[in-house]
């Protein structure tokens, strides 16, 4: 797993170079035409309510996974249905050339590699080419930075890169296979294609917000995702006043797996939640129609999980909602209150703290100048993203990495970063974006 380097961001440029010399070495011959990147994120608020349609306000950041290579549809009289070759290396493992054939019947491997994340969204692609005859071909090489395995959507990131690469390739018939709206809105398409390809390829139940934050966001804004439309608003850290303050991320290096282990079951448990709700109330399709009053009231048909776990979504998302007008409007001692109290849901309600990052969050709500501070993403370890004063930033993070270190032995890289944007292609020529 690659290492977050205190406070420093790799720039753009190492990634790209990365990608160029691996082409450059393992497709000889070959000239590399496109550059996709997808970010990885940061959760500020809404967390496990996206898989039972509620609210989530992510933000991407610097760290990306840059997807650069070649590819082109052939029409192959002999096909008998859509198919695709795909060959590719990553920086992760730079001697292993990956090579996968793949047809529209293809069906996921029982084991989960990291190549899977790949060809299962390739695969989601296939059903575009015009015809059974047509096949894709596909050349790339991936280059990352986004850390594996720390809460901050090295998977997702992974996906939408790549997803973005093929729709170059496949040019105007890209999405040519779902109705109208995909051309409107392909960032909502593509993030559903990427959830598709990680819930069935990779046997992982997880929610929309990883793969829609990293395919929709946009520069300088979070992005308050209803979950359930999927919809997409854009939401601005108020800027008018010199105090706006910043957004400090901690890894506790706890490493979290949302495919194995706990994940699944808080997905089944919001199931077994609704379905003590329905009894009070026959309307509520998931737990993002409940009111936590709804939950009150419905609390004798439901164990002491079930309730804990549907008061946790249910005031989460209550709290998601408001910290988007707390935002905008400035008011940043709110702000951090419904991250406090977030945290504390997660841990007390919904359970998917552990030891590290709580003592990562007790660290940082005691520092002079922070406003409010919270597990991000999945949980069981992962990171922590910590809403604090500008001046007082450098510092905290210098304390937060003594103090953890003191109190669990471990090292805890810090950053500070700003919401940065989505899945985009950068000129082959001099690694400008296209707008
Ligand atoms: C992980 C999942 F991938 C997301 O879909 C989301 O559920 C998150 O955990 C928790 O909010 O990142």
């Amino acid at each position: 797993p690659s290492i977050l380097a205190s406070s420093t961001i790799p720039p753009m440029d190492v990634k790209i170079d990365t990608a160029k010399s691996l082409f450059g070495s393992k497709f000889s011959g070959q000239t590399a035409t496109i550059i996709a990147v997808a970010p990885g994120r940061v959760n500020l608020i809404g967390e496990h309510t996206d898989y039972t349609g509620g609210f989530v306000l992510p933000f991407a950041i610097d760290y990306s996974t840059v997807v650069m290579g070649t590819g082109s549809v052939e029409e192959k009289p002999d096909n008998q249905e859509r198919t695709a070759s795909i060959r590719f290396v990553s920086d992760k493992s730079p001697e292993e050339v990956e090579s996968f054939e793949i047809s529209e019947s293809s069906k996921p491997p029982t084991e989960t590699a990291w190549t899977t994340y790949v060809v299962g969204t390739v695969f989601q692609y296939l059903p575009d080419l015009k015809s059974s005859q047509s096949h894709l071909d596909l050349t790339f090489t991936i280059a990352g930075d986004v850390p594996l395995g720390s809460g901050l959507s090295s998977s997702a990131s992974l996906e939408v890169s790549v997803a973005r690469f093929v729709e170059v390739v496949l040019g105007d018939a890209a999405f040519s296979s779902v109705d109208n709206d995909s051309i409107k809105s392909p960032a909502k398409w593509r993030a559903l294609r990427c959830q598709k390809a990680e819930n069935e390829w990779c046997h992982s139940p997880c929610g929309i917000m990883d793969q829609a934050v990293s395919s929709a966001a946009k520069a300088g804004s979070l992005l308050l995702i209803d979950c359930r439309s999927l919809t997409f608003n854009e939401t601005k850290m108020n800027e008018q006043s010199d105090d706006t303050p910043v957004l400090v991320i901690a890894n506790s290096n706890v490493q979290h797996d949302i495919a194995g282990g706990e994940y699944p079951v808080r997905v089944a448990q919001c199931k077994t939640a609704t379905e003590a709700l329905r009894q009070v109330n026959p309307n509520i399709e998931s737990l993002r129609d409940a009111t936590p009053d709804d939950v009150e009231t419905a609390r004798e048909y439901m164990d002491e999980t079930s309730y804990k776990r549907a008061k946790h979504v249910t005031t989460e998302n209550e709290r998601t909602l408001q910290a988007k007008e707390e935002l905008e409007r400035g008011d940043w001692n709110r702000v951090g209150e419904l991250m406090n109290e977030s945290h504390a849901s997660m841990r007390e309600d919904y359970e998917v703290s552990c030891e590290e990052v709580d003592v990562l969050v007790d660290i940082a709500q005691q520092f002079p100048g922070v406003y409010g501070s919270r597990l991000t993403g999945g949980g069981f370890g992962g990171c922590t993203v910590t809403l604090v004063a500008k001046d007082k930033a450098q510092d905290l993070m210098d304390h937060m990495q003594q103090e953890y270190k003191a109190r669990t032995g471990k090292h805890c890289p810090c950053f500070e970063t700003k919401p940065s944007r989505g899945a985009h292609l950068l000129s082959i020529k001099d690694h400008k974006p296209f707008v």
